[in-house]
Order: C-alpha cells, then structure tokens, then sequence
C-alpha cells in the first residue's frame, strides 16, 4: 500500500470516531495519517526496515495498525468502526462543509442519519434551530448537497490515478504479463473518472481473473465472468476487467479506451473502407480477413489514420485532423524540466525549501520555482515584503547548497487584490525570479470587473503566470465569471503564461482552456501547488491536461531549459 492510501484509512478511522463523539483519538489519528502523507519514504519500505514507529504521530497502537494494512492490505478495527457507523452518516461527511462534528450533532438532536434526510430538513428550515445554525448555514449544507449529486459519485483523476496503477502493478507481478493497461476515460486523462478499466491481453482467463477478484483492496465481487469481471474496491470504486487474446490486444485496448463518440466516428471510417471495426480486430467485410488487432497503431493505421493519443480521443477533431495528418505533436513527460509553482513551510507549505530543493534534484528537475503566499493571504501565513526577502536570501543559500545541478527560482504566488493591483510593491516583486498572481479573495465579482481584475494584474507588466485562472474547484466551486477569451488575448499581448494548476481538484486551466491558449497563441505554466514534496507528483496530472488542450512543448514554459526561462522571466522586467 501507497502512503496516501495509509493516510486515507487514518483519516477516514478519525473520522467514523468522531462521529462516535469519542475525544482525543481522532485528532491522534489524522496527526499520524498527515506525517504519512508527507513523509519520504515508502512506508513498506519503513514498516519492512523497522522505521515506521519513529514517523512522528506513529505510537504502538497507531504502528501495529499500519502493519497489518501493509501486511494484508485491510484493518480489522476499520471494518468494524464501519460496522457501526450508520452508512448514511458516513455518506454526509462528503458534502462540503459538512464534518464529522456536525454530521454528529444533527444525528443526536434531529435524529437526521442519510443525505436525503438532511436534504428534507434543511428545505424545511428545520436546521435554523439549532445552535450555531442558522439560514446561510442551511443554504451552504443545500448548496453542499446540489455539488454533491451533481459530480455524480465521479472521482478526481490524481485520486484514481496512483489506484490504477497499484492494481495494475498487482496484477503485473501476479501473472508476469506484460500486455496490460488502463483504458478508458483515466487513460483519456479525463479530469473526474466514473471507474477505472482494466485490459489484459493474455490466454490464462482464469489465472488472470483470480488475481484480479483476489486483489486485496476488492470489497465486493460484482461480476467474476471468464473475459469479464467487476468488483467494488475500498472507498466504493469500481473497476471492470476485460481479458483478450494478444492477437486482440490492439483492437480491444482501442474499443476500451473510448471516448465512446471516438469509436463511433472510428467503426463508421471503417464501414466507408469496407472493413468492420471491433473489440477482437480490424476485418474486411467481405471475407472476415483479420487485417489489424495485435497493436493500437496498427489498427489506426488500416484506417488510413495516424495515431491518436489516447487524451485526444473525444470525437472533438482529432480524426479529421489523423487523415489529413495534422494532429499535434504533444507536449511529454521528458519535455517537462520543472515546476514552476510550489509553497514552502515559509508559508503555509509542510516542507523547508532545502527539502524542496533536495526533492526536486532528486527528480533531476532543472528548475523548481518557490512561490509563497503573500500578506494579506493571512490564513497561508503570507509572507510581507520583509520576510519574503529574507526568503530570497534562504532560496539562494539552498541554490548554492543545491550546486549546480537545479536552478531554484525565487518567486511568490502574489495575491491580486479586487482592483487588480497586487499585494507586494513594485520594488519587491522586480527582486523575484517568477511572480505568479493569483485571485484569492472576493471571487463572486461579475464578469466584467473581475476579467478587468486580472488584464489589470497582467498590465502592470510585473505578473509572468496567472495562477488558477478560473478558480475553481472540482465538485465545489464554480469557476469566476470572466471573459476568458479577452484575458487570453491580452495574456497573448502583455506575453504572460497562463497556469496549469496541477492539483488534483483544481486541473484550472482545464483542458479546454488550453485548447484555446493554444489557438489563442498563448503560453501556459505548469505548476503543481505543492504543499508538501508528495505533491510534486502531480505534475503529471498537468501534463495530461495540456495535452488534452492538443499543445505542444513549444506552448509550455516549463519545457524551456533552465537558462532560456531565466532570460526570458527575467527579459520580462521593466
Ligand atoms: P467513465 O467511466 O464514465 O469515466 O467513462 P469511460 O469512457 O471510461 O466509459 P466506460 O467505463 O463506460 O467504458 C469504457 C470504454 O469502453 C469507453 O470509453 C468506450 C468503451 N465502450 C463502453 N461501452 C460502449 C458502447 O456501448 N459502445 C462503444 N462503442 N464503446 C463502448
Ligand atoms: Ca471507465
Ligand atoms: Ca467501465
Ligand atoms: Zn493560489
């Protein structure tokens, strides 16, 4: 088990505890599960060295648990904290704004244990009568409730991602294959996933299905077919399993990872060249010849198609664009050299810079950029000028500790205030590498003040990167109102870079948006909003999204070399 999903279980332990009104020990365990979290190392690797009991947080009792959860994947005493919780009180905590405490307190006084039941009593005004509630509350917990029905039990990609592959990587040692993938909206990198699917291409059915239904994370057997298998794992995914023959391998990896729209488009090319398209090959029509099927590439080629990424597979273009082949070349993995946002323990961060430096060489990065929260953000602990220029100092000493491996960029995430201007002087921000600006506050302003808010921020001519363009937040809050189409056209003029923000619930600019920077002219940042190294991983969710915007590297500021970035940010000073 990852340490995110070790955390997820202490945090979900704290809690069901806390639904129970027990004191003190919630509190314990959520301390344990974010050391977890943040922790380098593998924690099979510290429970396997002895380690585990020095992660601070970490007593006996806390210890033994994570043993037996790396051991055998589950923990008895969370099976029976469940057991005894109410599922529908469980089912309440995932409406924003509601917690364990309040989930506990409706329980007691208004006897209220499902969504539905405090859905009805929150219409009804039955909530106002209770101490510490009252008419916004009820609206908030309504309001809550809509966001919840309407994400649909959906979930975040960077969520389903590292699951995924966990199981994957299950099976890959399991059954020594190598013909397997993830397909489906998490292979098309879709920003939420409704479950996760599984191809496997190899003869063994039931060797491969066994291993697959006796993974330990499986809850609940849905369907345990030969060429076909569901089950529900912890947290209530599900995840479908199609087993096919190598020979199919390329066709069924194509047919599963849809779009649905994609392969409609795809079966209907093949009908005009008198071939039929499906999940075990390509075929004439005439004669059932097999003409493709053991590759994805081979069975676009019989189409008369260049390849086309999985990220582009959403019937919005990218088949014309195959046949006449004009598709993108897509910004990759290896053209990414850095990250170009990141909080440090300065601000609200959990990590020292030199940690962040450290982590990022490790990933033979070439440039990470620190970018904090500045004053007024007062609940980050945003740094005033004074500080933030003593940071500067601290960056450069760990620059220089660094050697010259990576470039650590001085920079701060700038709040915008409500009339665009920013929360650093002139003086300050020309001293910085990188300057992100962000809004943070007053987001309910109307389209028209707030796209002058932003242009005005990009005007000043010392902002490089906007941060989280729309602001908003996957299944809680809505993006700004704002005339994307006129920032982007002034980001263009003004030649500052729209971020990527790469943080699971965020992915802002989201995919569409790139599409648009890119037909646009406009340059994007990635940046990952790290608050812990563990973050940095998430770069690649970025990624994803810039390439699900169809761009290429010459769009991504962060695929320039750290010296090009440099002469450009610092070109950029007035
Ligand atoms: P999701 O799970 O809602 O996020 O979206 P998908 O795209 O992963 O959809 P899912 O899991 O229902 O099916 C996986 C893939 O299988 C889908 O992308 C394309 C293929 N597929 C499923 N059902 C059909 C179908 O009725 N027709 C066609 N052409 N393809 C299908
Ligand atoms: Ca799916
Ligand atoms: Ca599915
Ligand atoms: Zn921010």
């Amino acid at each position: 088990m990852r340490n995110t999903e070790i955390a997820q279980v202490f945090y979900e332990i704290a809690d069901l505890l806390e639904l129970q009104g027990v004191p003190f020990k919630p509190q314990a365990y959520r301390r344990a599960a974010s050391a977890i979290e943040q922790i380098e190392v593998d924690i099979e690797q510290a429970v396997d060295e002895g380690r585990h009991r020095d992660i601070p947080g970490v007593g006996a009792a806390i210890a033994r648990k994570i043993e037996e959860l790396v051991a055998t994947g589950e923990l008895d005493y969370l099976k029976k904290l469940r057991a005894e919780t109410p599922p529908g009180l469980v089912e309440m905590l995932s409406i924003p704004d509601v917690g364990p405490r309040t989930a506990m307190l409706l329980h007691r006084e208004l006897g209220i244990s499902s969504v539905d039941e405090l859905k009805e009593a929150a219409s009804n005004h039955r909530l106002r009568g209770l101490r510490g509630f009252g008419e916004r509350t009820e609206e908030k917990i309504l309001q809550g409730i809509g966001v919840l029905e309407s994400r649909g039990g959906r979930i975040l990609l960077g969520e389903a991602l590292p699951v995924a592959e966990a199981y994957v990587e299950h099976l890959r040692s399991c059954l020594s294959i190598e013909s397997i993938s993830i397909c489906g909206s998490l292979r098309r990198g879709r920003e939420t996933i409704g479950d996760i699917d599984i191809l496997v291409g190899s003869g063994d059915l039931e060797g491969v299905t066994s291993a697959f239904v006796g993974y330990p994370a499986v809850e609940k057997v849905l369907v345990s077919g030969s060429t076909k298998s569901s089950v529900e794992i912890q947290g209530g995914l599900q995840v479908d399993l199609r087993v096919v023959e190598l020979e199919s391998y390329g066709a069924a990896l194509q047919y599963f990872t849809g779009s649905k729209e994609h392969n409609i488009r795809i079966r209907r090319i093949g009908v005009e060249k008198g071939l039929k398209v499906n999940e075990y090959g390509v075929f004439e029509r005439n004669s059932d010849r097999r003409v493709a099927g053991g590759s994805e590439h081979e069975v676009y080629e019989s189409l008369g198609l260049t390849f086309v990424s999985p990220e582009l597979r959403e019937d919005s273009g990218e088949i014309d664009a195959s046949r006449s082949g004009e598709l993108p070349e897509l910004v990759d993995a290896s053209d990414v050299r850095g990250d170009l946002h990141v909080h440090s323990d300065w601000s609200d961060g959990s990590d020292s810079i030199d940690a962040i430096a450290a982590a990022a060489a490790r990933r033979h990065y070439s440039f990470i950029a620190i970018t904090d929260h500045t004053e007024s953000l007062t609940i980050a602990n945003g740094l005033t000028p004074e500080r933030l220029m003593k940071q500067v100092d601290a960056i450069r000493r760990a620059q220089e500790s660094q050697g010259g491996g990576i470039q650590v960029l001085a920079g701060t995430e700038v709040d915008i205030k409500a009339d665009g201007s920013l929360d650093l002087p002139s003086s300050v921000l020309k001293e910085l590498d990188i300057v992100v600006g962000s809004v943070h506050s007053r987001m309910k302003m109307d389209s028209r003040e707030m796209t002058d808010r932003i242009t005005n921020a990009m005007e000043s001519g010392l902002v490089d990167v906007v941060g989280h363009p729309t602001g908003r937040i996957i299944g809680r809050r809505d993006p700004v109102k704002l005339d994307i189409q006129r920032v982007f056209e002034v980001a263009r003029e003004a030649d500052v870079a729209m971020e990527i923000n790469a943080f699971p619930d965020r992915l802002d600019l989201r995919d569409v948006h790139c599409r648009l920077a890119k037909e646009l002219g406009v340059t994007v940042a990635i940046g990952t909003d790290s608050h812990s190294i563990r973050h940095l991983d998430y770069l690649r969710l970025g990624i994803i999204t810039a390439r699900r915007g169809w761009l290429s590297k010459e769009r991504v500021l962060n695929a320039m070399n750290s010296d090009e970035l440099k002469r450009r940010l610092h070109g950029r000073r007035p």
